[in-house]
């Protein structure tokens, strides 16, 4: 078929409902081997298709269910236990605790098996076999048909992640849960949840009721990247102990595991409002109502700081399961502890002496991290801490997340941390998407356009195989100093998501941009139908 063809077909609709009836399995991302049968008869999807497993994976089941509801309509029975059938989506798992994202899907004319090597591989087999369904795929007959296939797939990281900022701006409970969904549809399965800031905080703490009550309001907001002007409007929002679990959950369902991030001791101006205590001058202080980094910061010298974080960090471990925990470390100016005679102290006291490479401040900051460290690490927790966390010496067991680009990411693989590369070159979805700045929503600054974070490998070509498996993965941000609203956020991130799916999921040798772009239709057929708002004008 000629270009002009399949251009004027698509203009008339015809295009998309004559090829979307037969599945095509070159999704986003795209799996690793694909393997048609050809020749063999294809399998043949309709109403009364049933989707068969143990009663064990019933949640994995309703998503499927719903999903291929929200493509075909079609409403498919679940069966527990039953096997033999014909015309059938058969899922399994080879056990269930095992952590690997690996999976298979196998397409015969008589069924559907998708087998996950442990459940979350299964989940991500689900996805595949939606995204292969595609949107709109019924016929005239009422039949899907699936071309014999079998998939063999397995993702390059095993840490996936997407970051949300809502502290700079708040997104609710139905927001955040859309979010999960589409990170969801991109494989995605690391949520890096940033609740707290200079401009408010965001989770309940019942033992610091105040955190709440006071600190997740400011009482205006700058306009727009206008210092100095503010709108005099108050602003705030937070969840409570019961959203966050309902949040949990609602992750979990789609595999995906909440980090929580309470960033220390910097960025913590939302808490100092509450506890000027807590603070080297006292205070008073106020939830920040401009962007950028405040010189006000947790006080090192105060024992209650430590006693503080630790029942914040209690509550914290009693709503996330998550094995990682999110203590920041990011841009946290030394000037007051300078100046503060109880950081002097803590620094005396622990024999801490500045040296060339770093200041005794900046070795306190590094006690501070560790000793919170340690208080998690007893309660069977890991720490993730941004890039600063190296600067005065870190713990062999703190996980190294590298955003001021990749030199802290390789410094940390090289003397065998692990590593979470997100350098804001190319991870920082609060940059602009086009160069034509003026005709864009507003954005932090700073361009990253779609081919970039399509080419990025976050496994630096000089590390040696044994400091590269210290790389867990990669993760884009989403900070939200200039993102009102979750239209905006989702704005920013698709089709962002599809490139960075494949970066976390492919292997560099089976990436191809053009390819992608073509692939990348049909993944927006799926942001159509769930009316995601997404940036226009790239896929091919
Ligand atoms: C740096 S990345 C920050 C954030 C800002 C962001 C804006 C990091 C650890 N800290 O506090 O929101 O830049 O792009």
């Amino acid at each position: 078929m000629n270009k002009t063809l399949i251009t004027m077909m698509a203009g008339l609709g015809l295009y998309a409902s004559a090829s979307a009836a037969t599945a095509d399995y070159r999704v986003v991302p795209l799996p690793a081997e694909i393997n048609v049968t050809a020749g063999a008869k294809s399998f043949m999807l309709n109403k009364e298709t049933q989707i068969c497993c143990a009663e064990e994976l019933a949640s994995d089941a309703r998503m499927l269910q719903q999903y291929l509801k929200d493509l075909t309509g079609f409403e498919l029975n679940v069966r527990y236990g039953v096997s033999g059938i014909e015309n059938a989506i058969y899922l399994s798992v080879a056990s269930t605790d095992t952590l690997s994202d690996a999976y298979s899907l196998t397409v015969s004319p008589c069924c559907v098996d998708i087998k996950g090597v442990g459940p979350d591989g299964l989940f991500f087999g689900i996805q595949t076999l939606r995204k292969s369904i595609g949107v709109d795929p019924v016929d005239a007959k009422g039949v899907v048909e699936l071309p014999c296939v079998e998939i063999k797939d397995t993702p390059r990281y095993s840490y996936r992640g997407m970051h949300l900022d809502v502290s700079r701006h708040f997104m609710s409970v139905a927001d955040v849960k859309e979010y999960l969904d589409i990170m969801a549809l991109h494989n995605i399965n690391r949520f890096h949840w940033h609740l707290t800031d200079d401009q408010g905080w965001r989770i309940e703490i019942k033992s610091h009721p105040e955190l709440t009550e006071k600190g997740s309001w400011r009482k205006e907001t700058m306009v727009a990247k206008n210092w100095g002007e503010f709108d005099g409007t108050p602003y705030g929002g937070f969840y409570t102990q019961d959203e966050i679990r309902d949040i949990v959950k609602y992750a979990a369902d789609r595999h995906i595991t909440v980090i929580p991030e309470i960033d220390l001791p910097g960025h913590m101006q939302g808490a100092l409002h509450c506890y000027p205590n807590l603070g080297c001058t006292g205070g008073p202080y106020e939830v920040w109502t401009q962007w950028g980094v405040s010189d006000d910061v947790l006080c090192p010298g105060n024992e209650e700081v430590f006693k503080f974080l630790e029942d914040v960090f209690t509550e914290i471990m009693q709503m996330f399961p998550s094995e990682y925990i999110h203590i920041g470390g990011d841009e946290c100016p030394k000037v007051r502890w300078k100046d503060c005679p109880k950081c002097q102290q803590r620094i005396a006291e622990q024999g801490i002496v500045g040296d060339d490479e770093h200041s005794a401040e900046e070795y306190l900051q590094s006690y501070v991290i560790k000793r919170i460290e340690k208080y998690l690490n007893d309660n069977g927790r890991r720490i993730i801490g941004w890039d600063e966390i190296l600067e005065g010496g870190v713990s062999s067991t703190a996980t190294v997340m590298s955003w001021r680009g990749e030199e802290g990411g390789k410094y940390a693989a090289g003397i065998g941390n692990d590593v979470i590369m997100t350098p804001g070159g190319y991870c920082y979805f609060d940059h602009y998407q086009s160069e034509d700045t003026e005709h864009e929503p507003l954005a932090f600054g700073g361009y990253t356009p779609l081919e970039k974070i399509y080419g990025y490998d976050a496994t630096p070509a000089e590390l040696t195989p044994e400091q590269a498996k210290h790389i867990l993965g990669l993760q884009a941000n989403l900070w939200t100093e200039y993102i009102h609203d979750m239209r905006h956020a989702e704005y920013m991130v698709l089709p962002r998501q599809a490139a960075l799916a494949e970066s976390q999921w492919c292997d560099p040798s089976a990436k191809s941009y053009p390819d992608f772009l073509q692939r990348l239709q049909r993944l927006e057929r799926f942001y159509d139908l769930y009316n995601y708002n997404y940036r226009k004008g790239f896929s091919k």
